[in-house]
């Protein structure tokens, strides 16, 4: 049996990479009945009934299930950064990657547009990122740095790009994998927006045997709908003080003797991060505040 990965689908129609080739394909009867469609990410059983068409008998099961954009078997989510124009947004950036946390992506970052700014700030982004626990990688397609880095990350996975507007997340595709034309350039908030609503997810092809979805920008995101006991695990660099504080159940805000602040006083946890973290703990109480 031969495997093929949904690209796009939309409206019952679906393509599917099989074989090497895009097919169209209609979904088995079963699945329209139980209100089950695909997702563009699925792997599925295609039977061929005509030239370049088929059905989809089978959906693999998934290892995981994007919401927004509703993408199936998602392993990693690449969050791209300006380093300037626009300014990076270490709040968002945090925010992000509290979204990847809790959806069980690897998450991987960006620091584009290096060819604009001093490497010392690009770099020292990179150590504090790199100390919480993550991959960064300094890029800019202007230059080339950084990006034969990226296209082995994106290799043998299915990945979303994620970041704000501008911040040269098609440019990173299109250099990348030079010809998939990606449109890049400024596009007007308010058009932005509508497109956005409109769009239909697509995964675009890459030659390392990846997938990978371009996202259009956003400048705000909400966070997971989540209990503030779980915030901290979805800080990794958290992990080591977890069962550390006096108290049992700390949220590390402003109970005493709490091993996670005593790390941030030393320097041993970057304090900008932890700002993130008692923001967004103020906005999930808040949010419980209001139900
Ligand atoms: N100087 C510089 N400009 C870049 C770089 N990457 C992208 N840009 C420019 O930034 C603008 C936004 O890029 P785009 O890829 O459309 O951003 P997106 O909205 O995140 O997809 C475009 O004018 C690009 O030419 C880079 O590495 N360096
Ligand atoms: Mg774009
Ligand atoms: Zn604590």
């Amino acid at each position: 049996m031969i495997e093929g990965v949904v690209i796009k689908g939309y409206s019952g129609h679906y393509y599917v990479k099989y074989k090497g080739k895009i097919w169209e394909c209609s979904l088995r009867g079963r699945f329209r009945l139980e209100n089950k469609p695909a997702l563009a990410g699925d792997r599925v059983v295609v039977r061929e009934t005509g030239k370049g068409k088929g059905v989809i008998e089978e959906i693999l099961p998934r290892v995981s299930e994007l919401a927004r954009p509703p993408i199936a078997n998602v392993e990693m989510v690449v969050i791209v950064m300006a380093a300037k124009d626009p300014a990076i947004n270490r709040e968002l950036l945090d925010r992000m990657l509290v979204m990847a946390e809790y959806e069980g992506l690897e998450a991987v970052i960006c620091i584009n547009k290096c060819d604009l700014v001093d490497l010392d700030f690009p770099q020292l982004l990179k150590n504090t990122y790199g100390k919480a626990g993550y991959r960064v990688i300094l890029t800019s397609t202007v230059t080339g740095m950084g990006i034969e880095d990226l296209r082995s990350w994106l290799a043998g996975r299915i990945s979303v790009i994620a970041g704000p507007s501008g911040a040269g997340k098609s440019s990173l595709l299109n250099a990348v994998q030079p010809g998939l034309m990606l449109k890049t350039g400024k596009v007007s908030a308010k058009i932005g927006r509508g497109k956005h609503t409109t769009r239909h997810v697509e995964l675009l092809e890459l030659e390392v045997e990846g997938f990978v979805a371009d996202t259009p920008g956003f400048s705000s995101l909400n966070l997971p709908e989540m209990e503030t006991e779980n915030l901290a695990a979805c800080f990794p660099e958290f992990a080591s003080y977890e069962g550390a504080c006096k108290f049992n159940g700390c949220l590390h805000l402003a109970e005493p003797q709490c091993a996670v602040k005593n790390a941030v006083a030393q320097g041993l946890i970057d304090k900008s991060r932890y700002r993130s973290y008692e923001a967004f703990m103020k906005e999930l109480e808040g949010r419980k505040r209001r139900y």
